[in-house]
């Protein structure tokens, strides 16, 4: 302990960053709810009321992608680009920023500008994004807070494709950067980089066993190994990999060998040293690298001595133009597997003629052999993939238009609707994965939402349907990619009517009587709003039944979508598999139910205290799946009392399990079961922090606060996708 040995002054706080352990290696298994509190305005130092849709709206974009366009081909000493053009370079960063994401969860992607930071600025596979970054910080110096880091690397990537001659499809800003890392991003369990696949998968020959949520085979890739699956080349296993993996990101066949193809249209790999000789990654190096990494001892250390990934050369003659010169490369020549000069496995071409060849990256007079990665080979090899390749070939608009429209789905998967994207490059055209919902064309006055109020309230539903579906039809939101939510009222299409947690059969009885009352009313008013409306007013009734008379804030506007408008396979990824909230699994997961509730809130967007006061408040109005008694601690239901949480802190009581997710409350005096629960509804009193926030709910000062509290958080989850307001 050096800081004590020198007496050190700075030995409290500043010490942790030496790895003592904290309370999650003491306590691995308890509930970790650091990830609702991430993102917190103390680790942000833009003003409290700084606005980025307005600051964006303020930014010169023409003027913005000029000044990209000249740095692209003006190559700077510290970093001398290929072939005297960057393209390349801003292609793969921002490929590498957008690849991260995964439709299972949303989570990873472009949206937050999080390649600044560990793990992803570390990555192996993201060797040298750190001098793409750097590059761009001029520009991101002069144009500020109108432009994220997000934002700029996308754009950055795309202005290279304009660049190199690809008429783009368009470019969204909106991506919000964070300020440290997330914490609720799951990218396995291995404890070394690049470790074997094996571990990932339930049997690792069948390549769909990849372990959910995961995009990539390999700890620190985006997607695939280059040099074949576990570096064994294999175009054929390779394709398999691909296809699991560009699957896993909401890519087919034909995006996949559209975005492979197209992105090793510009520029080129780098091996010309030794991958054992470079020195620590961003993260892990000292001071005086400044946040770069990989510092390469040989030569100059970049130019022609460049190492990345060890795979040597370009695949094209004309690495910095667009055009079809990787499908002319990779079909007309025989490929044969060869060693870069770093001793990484690549392909190179058989008996190429000399005008085909590509000239070197830094001196235009020599000539280069071009070459292939595993995936690459893959187009080719692979018998699905190879169809697709042969109609890119012969079809060089067609491939174009593909390509377009994949690289503006890669780069802005995860911004969800298109309400959120901003800027004079937004293309018109309505595109299926962005969830579309048409525009509502009514207003409602109070004294319309007060009729509808009543008119549902006396349609003879009960509280507890009114509550569950709106809850229902409002819980899929994630913040993660913005998908999901009460907008659009997706739960009266497929497959969201079908879901088990949907309760299908009082989902139906619901939603066959808000058409029979939208029909009758005198003006169109969505299901969207008036699935919402019902739990609005049936949460107002609770509240005036505990004595709280308070408006719960409801803003009509939301759209129904139709069927056609519905991706039903990307939806299927929206499928809540427990919700704690209402007490709901739908089968016994490795994971505890307590964690998936954590997960949830996390993506829903919640807070701590949002979540346990939802909790609280859901089971005492009886909002719990199939009408299941676990944590119904009232004898007043449909009444939005504290009793939860007054009951599950009152030492009158014990807790008895009995199953693996069952507990009953026995009265300590009589020996009588007076309730039972779930792991969900006794964690707010087991987990320190949790019951912290339970006591607070408890005590009896703050019934009203509950019901306030209750009322915000209820109205958070409603509105949570309602960009449009
Ligand atoms: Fe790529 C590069 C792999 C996809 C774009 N890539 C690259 C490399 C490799 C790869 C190995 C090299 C690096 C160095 O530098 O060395 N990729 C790969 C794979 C995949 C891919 C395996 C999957 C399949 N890419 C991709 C995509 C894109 C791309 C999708 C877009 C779209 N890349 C790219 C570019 C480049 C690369 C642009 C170049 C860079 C420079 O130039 O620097």
């Amino acid at each position: 302990d050096h800081s004590k040995a020198n007496g050190c002054p700075f030995q409290n706080g500043a010490q942790t960053t030496q790895a003592a352990p904290d309370n999650a290696f003491w306590w691995p298994n308890a509930l970790n709810l650091d990830i609702l509190s991430q993102h917190d305005k103390k680790t942000n130092p833009l003003d409290p009321d700084f606005n980025y849709a307005q600051a964006f709206q303020s930014l010169d974009l023409e003027a913005i992608k000029n000044d990209l366009r000249e740095l692209i081909n003006s190559s700077q000493d510290w970093w001398p680009s290929d072939y005297g053009s960057y393209i390349g370079m801003f292609v793969r960063t921002a490929w590498h920023l957008a690849g991260s994401y995964r439709k299972q969860d949303g989570r990873g992607g472009a949206n937050t500008g999080n390649q600044r930071f560990a793990p992803l600025n570390s990555w192996p596979d993201n060797v040298n994004t750190d001098k793409g970054r750097r590059l761009l910080w001029p520009i991101k110096k002069k144009y500020g807070n109108k432009i994220s880091w997000g934002d700029l690397i996308v754009l950055a990537g795309t202005v290279a494709y304009e660049e190199a001659g690809l008429k783009t499809y368009g470019f969204a800003g909106g991506r919000e950067d964070i300020w440290h890392p997330e914490k609720d991003i799951y990218w396995g369990t291995e404890r070394k980089w690049l470790d074997e696949t094996k571990n990932r998968y339930d049997d690792v020959d069948n390549r769909d066993t990849l372990e959910n949520p995961l995009a990539a085979v390999q700890m620190g890739l985006i997607y695939v190994n280059p040099e074949g699956v576990d570096g064994v080349q294999d175009p054929l296993r390779t394709a398999q990999d691909m296809r699991v993996t560009f699957d896993r990101m909401g890519m087919d066949d034909e995006e996949t060998v559209a975005l492979t193809a197209g992105g090793h249209t510009v520029g080129k790999c780098h091996g010309n040293g030794k991958a054992e000789n470079l020195g620590a990654d961003v993260e892990g190096a000292d001071v005086e690298f400044q946040g770069l990494g990989w510092h390469n001892p040989e030569g100059s250390g970049n130019g022609s001595n460049t190492m990345v990934s060890g795979l040597e050369g370009a695949w094209t003659t004309h690495p910095t133009k667009w055009d079809n010169g990787f499908f002319h490369l990779l079909l007309s020549y025989e490929w044969e597997k060869t060693l870069s000069p770093a001793g990484a496995k690549q392909w190179e071409p058989v008996n190429i003629k000399e005008e085909d060849k590509p000239v070197d990256a830094h001196n235009p007079d020599i000539r280069r052999n071009p070459m292939m990665t595993d995936a690459d080979m893959a187009l080719k090899i692979d018998p699905e993939y190879r169809k697709i390749s042969e109609r890119f070939h012969q079809d060089p608009a067609y491939f174009s238009e593909v390509f377009a429209r994949a690289w503006f789905k890669l780069t802005h998967r995860d911004m969800g609707p298109k309400s959120r994207y901003l800027g004079a490059d937004v293309p018109a055209e309505d595109l299926i994965w962005q969830d579309p919902i048409p525009a509502v064309d009514y207003t409602l006055s109070d004294s319309d939402v007060a009729e509808l109020k009543a008119t549902l309230l006396n349609s003879g539903l009960s509280t507890a349907e009114l509550v569950a579906t709106a809850w229902d039809s409002a819980r899929t939101f994630r913040g993660s990619d913005f998908r999901g939510g009460a907008n659009g009222a997706r739960i009266r299409l497929e497959p969201q009517r079908q879901w088990q947690g949907n309760e299908p059969e009082r989902l139906n009885k619901v939603l066959a009587k808000l058409e029979e009352i939208q029909a009758s009313l005198p003006k169109k008013v969505s299901i969207a709003d008036l699935i919402v409306l019902g739990g609005t007013a049936a949460v107002e009734k609770a509240a005036k039944a505990a004595g709280v008379d308070i408006v719960v804030p409801f803003t009509a506007g939301r759209g129904d979508a139709t069927q056609e408008q519905t991706d039903v396979y990307s939806f299927e990824d929206l499928e809540p598999k427990a919700d704690g909230f209402r007490n709901f699994i739908k089968a016994d997961y490795v994971v505890q139910p307590e964690e998936m509730l954590l997960d949830r809130a996390q993506l829903q967007g919640l807070t701590a205290p949002e979540m346990t006061v939802l909790v609280g408040g859901l089971r005492v109005l009886g909002a719990n799946y199939g009408d299941c008694k676990h944590g119904v601690f009232t004898d007043n239901v449909g009444v939005l009392s504290n009793d939860f949480f007054a009951v599950l802190t009152d030492m009158a009581y014990n807790w008895k399990p009995t199953g693996k997710n069952s507990y009953n409350i026995v009265d300590r005096a009589s020996g009588a079961t007076k309730y039972t629960a779930s792991r969900v509804d006794l964690v707010f009193g087991s987990n320190s922090i949790l019951r912290s926030y339970a006591e607070v709910y408890a005590q009896d000062d703050n019934k009203a606060k509950f019901v306030k509290d209750f009322v915000a958080a209820w109205v958070k989850v409603m509105d949570a996708d309602r960009f449009d307001v």
